[in-house]
């Protein structure tokens, strides 16, 4: 695959939403992200950061309801966005996983872009201001779904922050090792990933 073209951006607008993402997968640096909740920022702008990738993401959302709709939506943006990316997902490592702690808290993931979308989830989180526990786990499905990318995470910690920021990070790590390209072949023994 040509590098150069592993980029997408996807617009969605519902009644209940506004969602832009654009990004890069093999150009890092450029990260812009905000959503109208800080705490999915900071989430998200960590996910950017440390899976090196460019991420620019504007939304707006009814958040006077709750932020239910707005989490869920940019998961299926970003999610759709990362599939068009990703391609035909030709050469592609496919596989990464990572173990990520932070102070109490510790997060292990692994990702196979496998082109069929499952959240596996260990674990259990609270809440953090602006992002539930309920709505964390509903962010990771909906983007497993949308994406074609099948996550496995696990989670375990006192500290909330610390719990959800050990799991964007460790799918950061993961999700970086194995969409790195490293042959001309579709890693599959079928011959196809989309
Ligand atoms: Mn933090």
């Amino acid at each position: 695959m040509n590098k150069c073209r592993r980029s997408a951006e996807f617009n969605r607008k519902t009644r209940e939403t506004e969602v832009s993402v654009s990004l890069k997968l093999d150009e890092s640096g450029d990260i812009s992200i905000d959503t109208g909740i800080p705490f999915l920022d900071h989430m998200l702008e960590s996910f950017a950061k440390h899976s090196r990738l460019s991420l620019r993401i504007k939304a707006r959302g009814d958040l006077e309801v709750d932020e239910h709709h707005t989490v869920e939506d940019v998961a299926i943006t970003l999610g759709k966005a990362l599939a068009a990316a990703l391609g035909d997902r030709r050469g592609i490592r496919r596989f990464g996983s990572a173990v990520v702690p932070m102070d109490d808290a510790v997060a292990i993931c692994g990702v196979d872009l496998s082109g069929r979308g499952y959240f596996n989830f260990e674990g259990k989180t609270g809440d953090v201001k602006g992002v539930r526990g309920e709505n964390f786990e509903h962010f990771f499905d909906t983007l497993c779904r949308n994406s074609g990318i099948n996550v496995y995470l696990n989670v375990r910690g006192k500290n909330s922050h610390h719990i959800m920021e050990s799991a964007f990070k460790a799918f950061a790590l993961a999700f970086r090792e194995a969409r790195t390209v490293e042959g001309d072949e579709i890693p599959s023994t079928k011959g196809s990933l989309d």
